[in-house]
C-alpha cells in the first residue's frame, strides 16, 4: 500500500523566501510531499519563481488572501494539510512607514484567520515565520529567544502580533505551533527593494545605490537557503511551543555590505548616494541562535558563497528583474528616494 504524501499548506509561496522554500522541499523530498502555495499576489508576489515547478503533479498554486477565511477553509476542507507554513505578509519596512494598514492586516489578522482554521482540522505542525525585527535594536550582545520584544515599525510590530497570536493558540487550544525568528535573507528572487537585492540590480545597470543616514547600521545576514533548509529542520525536530531564532552570523554595516557588491559587480564607488535616514531605523540586530544549532541545523554558505550565487543569479536573471521595475514600483521608487531611477 502506497505511503500517504504530507499535505504541505504553504502562504506566501510566490515571494522570495517561499519561492525558494517551495524549490528547496521539491529538491528534498521529490514526490513525496503535495504542496499547496497559497498566494495573493500583491506586488511582491511572483508567479514567474516557481515556472519551473506549476506543471508538477504533487503542486497545487491558489490566488488567495490569508484574511479570506472562507477560501481558506474550502481549501483545508478539500486538503486536509499536515503541516501549515505561514510565510505570507507585508514584508518591507519602507512600506509600512508609508501604509501601515495592510501590515496590521496581513501581519497580524491574517494570521489569525489561518490559525483559526488549523485549530479545525488535525494539523500536524504550524510554522510561523516571524523575523529578528520583533526584538527591536540591540546596541551590543545577541538576542535571544527569551529576549523581549519591542518592535518599532508598524512591520514589525504586525509581525510581532502575528508571532504572539500564534504562540496563544500553542497555549491555549494546544495547537502545535512554533514560531520562527530569522535574520536578513538575501538571494536569488528577492524583490528589489531590499538592500541587497536593490543595490545588486542597481550597480548592474549603472544606477545609484541609495544608503540611509551614516551607513552604520547593522545586519546580520543569512542566505536564503540556508533559512529554507532551517525551517524544514524546525518542522521535522522542533518542539512545539517553541521559538527558534535562526541566524546568519554575519553581521556587517550597510557601508560594509555596499562595498562588496560594487566589487562582485566591478563597478566604482561613485555610484553611492546618501540619503535622509529611514524613520525609526533600528541600528542594529544580532541573533543567538545557538538554539538551533545545539539541535543540530547548521549553515552550509559561507556569505561569500552566498554573495558569489546572488550576484550570479542577478547577473544571469535580468529578465525576471527588469520587468519588475516599471510602473508601480518607479512610482514608489520616486516618492521614496524622491529621485527618478
Ligand atoms: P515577500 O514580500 O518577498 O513575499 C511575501 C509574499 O506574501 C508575496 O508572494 C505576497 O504576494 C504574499 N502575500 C502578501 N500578503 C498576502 C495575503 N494577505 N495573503 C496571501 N499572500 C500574501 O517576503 P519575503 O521576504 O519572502 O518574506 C517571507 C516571510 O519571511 C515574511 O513573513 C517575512 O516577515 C519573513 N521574514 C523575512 C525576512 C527577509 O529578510 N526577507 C527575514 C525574516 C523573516
Ligand atoms: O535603499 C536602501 N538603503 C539602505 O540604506 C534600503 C532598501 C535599505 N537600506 C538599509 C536599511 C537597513 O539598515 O539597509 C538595511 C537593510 O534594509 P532592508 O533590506 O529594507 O531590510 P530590513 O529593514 O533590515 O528588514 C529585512 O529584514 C528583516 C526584511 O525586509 C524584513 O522582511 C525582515 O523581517
Amino acid at each position: 500500500m502506497s505511503k500517504k504524501r504530507e499535505v504541505y499548506f504553504i502562504t506566501g509561496g510566490c515571494g522570495f523566501i517561499g519561492s525558494n522554500f517551495i524549490h528547496y522541499l521539491f529538491e528534498l523530498h521529490g514526490q513525496n510531499v503535495f504542496v499547496i502555495n497559497y498566494d495573493k499576489l500583491t506586488y511582491a508576489g511572483n508567479p514567474e519563481n516557481l515556472k519551473s515547478v506549476e506543471e508538477r503533479e504533487n503542486y497545487r498554486f491558489y490566488k488567495g488572501d490569508i484574511c479570506d477565511q472562507e477560501l481558506v477553509e474550502r481549501i483545508f476542507n478539500q486538503y486536509q494539510p499536515d503541516y501549515v507554513i505561514n510565510f505570507a505578509a507585508e514584508s518591507h519596512v519602507d512600506r509600512s512607514i508609508g501604509n501601515p494598514e495592510d501590515f496590521i492586516r496581513t501581519d497580524t489578522l491574517g494570521v489569525f484567520y489561518l490559525l483559526e482554521a488549523s485549530r479545525k482540522h488535525q494539523i500536524k505542525r504550524f510554522i510561523q515565520i516571524s523575523t529578528d525585527e520583533v526584538y527591536g535594536s540591540i546596541q551590543e550582545g545577541k538576542f535571544t529567544e527569551e529576549s523581549g520584544l519591542f518592535p518599532s515599525s508598524p512591520y514589525s510590530a504586525g509581525k510581532a502580533g502575528g508571532d504572539r497570536l500564534a504562540y496563544s493558540y500553542y497555549v491555549t487550544y494546544n495547537l502545535p505551533v512554533i514560531v520562527t525568528r530569522a535574520s536578513n535573507n538575501y538571494g536569488p528572487y528577492q524583490y528589489p527593494e531590499k538592500l541587497i537585492s536593490l543595490f545588486v540590480t542597481n550597480a548592474l545597470d549603472d544606477k545609484s545605490l541609495p544608503i540611509y543616514g551614516d551607513g552604520k547600521n547593522v545586519r546580520d545576514w543569512l542566505f536564503v537557503k540556508d533559512h529554507c533548509s532551517a525551517v524544514e529542520f524546525i518542522l521535522r525536530n522542533g518542539n512545539d511551543g517553541e521559538i527558534y531564532n535562526v541566524g546568519g552570523n554575519c553581521e556587517k554595516e550597510n557601508l560594509e555590505i555596499t562595498r562588496e557588491i560594487l566589487k562582485a559587480t566591478g563597478k566604482e564607488e561613485s555610484l553611492i548616494k546618501w540619503v535622509k535616514d529611514r524613520a525609526g531605523h533600528d541600528r542594529r540586530y544580532a541573533l543567538d541562535d545557538n538554539k538551533l544549532v545545539s539541535l543540530g541545523w547548521n549553515r552550509e554558505y559561507t556569505f561569500e558563497q552566498g554573495m558569489a550565487e546572488t550576484v550570479k543569479w542577478y547577473t544571469e536573471n535580468r529578465k525576471w528583474w527588469e520587468p519588475l521595475k516599471s510602473g508601480e514600483y518607479l512610482e514608489y521608487y520616486k516618492s521614496h528616494y524622491g529621485e527618478e531611477l
